[in-house]
């Protein structure tokens, strides 16, 4: 491993762990996207090292509302531990963060392994144990949240906490891509979308995600959750505010910060 990477999972470490955004990677070192995501399997094997799990995976940027607002036009992917699973009923302490957003996704539960080349959408569906509702609460360590692509994979797509909906469903005769979403801010309506918004459809980015990990030798593994990708742009979380995504046929999620 190049001294770049290890000085930038230094970097990106000492910024969680100080809850401190820093500036942009890419403008001390010239990192590729594959850089990037050498960056984040660096920080990455040294959070299992710690004893942390790995329990499922995440897209990003993966609908055009997402891609606006963080100008980057790139889907990514990171990997979701065990430490950022939040219950649903618990408030999250925004203070543990650096300026927590919240993005609501709708969320699969993989029964059978997944891993390229070849994966489809109809592959996707039929390795689905369960389809449920969630808000993921991202955290750049980036300030601003101003990164490149190969920033934010380096930063594990600014991924902190994830809380899922308490209803799980089957996916049999529920057409994701036609789910409606409501996201409301303290009751105030302010996006809508349908699942249509990640890639066209929750499973068709996650094919996409099984052919990526597939060309790297990884798989999505039976168990994991995969958050497929904001549906919306991110919202802030604020102390004392709550932030619930309604979803058609699956139920609602909400996080509140205190
Ligand atoms: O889950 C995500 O969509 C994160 C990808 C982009 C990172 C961000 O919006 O901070
Ligand atoms: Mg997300």
């Amino acid at each position: 491993m190049s001294a770049a990477i290890t000085a930038c999972a230094d970097l990106v470490e000492s910024a969680v762990a100080h809850r401190t955004a820093m500036g942009r990677l890419t403008e001390q070192h010239a990192l590729t996207l594959d850089d990037g995501y050498a960056v984040q399997d660096e920080v990455a094997r040294r959070r299992l090292a710690r004893g942390e799990r790995v329990v499922g995976a995440k897209l990003g940027l993966t609908s055009p509302a997402k891609q606006q607002q963080m100008q980057v036009a790139e889907p990514v992917y990171g990997r979701l531990f065990s430490g950022g699973l939040h219950p649903a009923n618990e408030p999250v302490r925004v203070d543990t963060l650096i300026h927590p957003r919240v993005e609501p996704e709708i969320v699969l539960i993989i029964g059978q392994r997944l891993a390229g080349p070849g994966v489809s959408a109809a592959d996707v569906l039929a390795a689905t144990d369960w389809v449920c509702c969630g808000l993921e609460v991202i955290d750049s360590r980036y300030a601003d949240f101003s990164f490149t692509a190969a920033d934010v994979v380096a930063d594990n797509t600014s991924e902190a906490k994830v809380v899922v909906g308490p209803a799980m469903h089957r996916p049999d005769g529920l057409d994701l891509s036609l789910i409606g979403l409501l996201l409301e801010v303290d009751g105030v309506q302010v996006a809508t979308a349908t699942g249509a918004a990640t890639m066209g459809h929750p499973a068709e980015a996650t094919a996409m995600l099984a052919n990526f990990l597939g060309a790297r030798g990884e798989a999505i593994e039976p168990g994991w959750m995969v958050f497929t990708g904001g549906l919306t742009a991110a919202v802030p979380l604020a102390a004392g505010h709550h932030v619930t995504a309604t979803f058609g046929h699956l139920g609602s999620v909400t996080v509140r910060g205190v």
